[in-house]
């Protein structure tokens, strides 16, 4: 394979991969853990690609020791992982149990014993049902207590093993999917004011965790990670200029300047406030968002994709099209806000199965727009690509398109970092296949093959893919060698 020189890396760059516990753990009813709403959602009909759940997933709740030592011989030297809430308190609150916090306790140690830097995600979208059931989660600003009070849990009880921490992974993509299209808990469709008000209080939440962190004496690093899809004007009619500008405002900014400023952008909120849509605020909020804001130390970044921006009749496109779970190329539909903007497909670039834009440079773009706009360090906290992989009959994974996806993506990282943005890490997606949550387990991402389909009963045993050797390399060299 020809080799290519990258960028310089910084001495000491975060070479890692990702996980979610629902996507990998299974377990579902073991360890004293209690239902979520992502348990309950799979069970109803049409949710999920062919009804697949993640009860056993890739059962990394009995394999965590083979799949670290995986992580181990592969060289990762951070492996970001989150936790569920509802291991650690069952019923969302009250009492700790104590049979999850050992469960979590002994992978940060797992992966210590091996210099992988535990990096933890707090929230990544598994929610305790009884806080449903209790008050409608993240409809409710009871939530924001509740949360603060699990983080602080985890804050206290892996004190001095985790530096990083994440807070809430893609607040953006699980509120969309939660209150706008249904796709996602609690199914709610076209709920516009109901998704900014469940923002806030996740903003709310996140912002309470990281002043509390700071609080309890906490010194590593803490933010949030974004879902970030970067965004090019079709061309230079102002119109459509203007179509990107008010797509950045409403789909990113909107967020990362929360994050990073802890206020919200004028324009997008003049727009919700005229719509009647805006959240309800409690007196305080923005000051301990500003407050918060000051405390992060890096922006978290998940990228997949860019997207192109056009200006959208009323009458045009809107954000409950298809989207493509089955990896059938081209089922996906057009999305976008009548009157605002669109997404039209980007006839430069090619796509994946999914229909979803590959884009090297949109990475770089990312990490250009977070230096200059925030002056924060960066961490890619996932990147990677989703395909269908075969094993053959002497089982061998040859994935050379994810290698190439990869190689891309780090050389457009490694030139972001030649221009001086402070690139902390970068997190593939994912090290196993796991579950994609609405797409079953035929959509893979991983340096390691899971045997196993959408129905239960493979063997769940874990093969190398060709990609898993390559980016050992890659990390060995400090990306030198991609
Ligand atoms: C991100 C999520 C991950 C993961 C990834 C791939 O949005 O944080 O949990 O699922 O996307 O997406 P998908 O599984 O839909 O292909």
């Amino acid at each position: 394979m020809e080799q290519m020189r990258a960028a310089g890396f910084p001495e000491g760059f975060l070479w890692g991969s990702a996980s979610a516990a629902y996507q990998i753990e299974g377990g579902w009813k073991e360890g004293g853990k209690g239902m979520t709403n992502w348990d309950a959602f799979v069970r109803i009909p049409g949710k999920t690609y062919k009804a697949t759940t993640g009860d056993v997933a890739v059962d990394h709740y009995h394999r965590y020791k083979e799949d670290i030592a995986l992580m181990a011989e592969m060289g990762l030297n951070t492996y970001r992982f989150s936790v569920s809430w509802a291991r650690i308190f069952p019923e969302g609150t009250g009492e700790v149990n104590e049979e999850g916090i050992a469960f979590y306790q002994d992978i940060i140690d797992e992966c210590l014993k091996y210099n992988i830097e535990p990096m933890v995600t707090i929230y990544h979208w598994d929610l305790p049902q009884a806080l449903v059931d209790e008050y409608q989660g993240w409809e409710s600003p009871r939530i924001i207590d509740d949360y603060v009070h699990y983080a602080k849990t985890l804050f206290s009880r892996f004190d001095g093993k985790v530096k990083y921490w994440i807070t809430l992974n893609e607040q953006n993509i699980f509120t969309s999917l939660g209150w706008l299209t249904a796709q996602h808990p609690p199914g709610k469709f076209d709920d516009q004011k109901m998704f900014y008000q469940v923002n806030h209080h996740a903003f709310m939440a996140h912002a309470k965790a990281v002043l509390a962190y700071r609080q309890m004496g906490g010194k590593g690093q803490i933010g949030a990670s974004f879902a970030y899809t970067p965004s090019y004007a079709l061309d230079c009619k102002p119109i459509n200029a203007m179509a990107k500008a008010n797509y950045d405002d409403l789909k990113n900014y909107w967020w990362m300047d929360v994050y990073a400023y802890g206020r919200y952008p004028v324009a997008a909120m003049t727009y919700l406030k005229k719509k009647g849509i805006a959240p309800d605020m409690a007196d305080g909020d923005k000051e301990i968002l500003r407050q918060a804001a000051s405390q992060i130390t890096f922006m978290g970044v998940n990228y997949y994709q860019s997207c192109v921006c056009e200006y959208n009749p009323m009458d045009g496109a809107t954000p409950y099209g298809t989207m493509n779970t089955t990896g059938v190329k081209g089922s996906a539909q057009e999305l976008g806000m009548p009157g605002i903007y669109k997404n039209p497909a980007n006839p430069y670039l090619m796509t994946t199965d999914w229909d979803w834009s590959i884009d090297p440079s949109g990475l770089q773009f990312c990490c250009r727009e977070i230096t200059s706009r925030y002056a924060l360090p960066i961490v890619i906290s996932e990147n990677g690509l989703g395909a269908f992989d075969k094993k053959t009959e002497d089982d061998q994974i040859h994935d050379e398109y994810r290698i190439c996806y990869l190689k891309e993506h780090i050389k457009a990282l490694g030139e972001a970092v030649e221009e001086g943005c402070q690139v902390l890490a970068y997190c593939t997606w994912s090290f196993t296949d796991l579950l994609s949550w609405l797409n079953g387990y035929q959509k893979r991402y991983g340096f390691v093959y899971v045997d196993r389909e959408e129905e239960e009963g493979g063997t769940l045993n874990r093969f190398k893919k060709d990609s898993f050797y390559w980016y050992k390399k890659v990390i060995e060299t400090n990306g030198k060698e991609i």
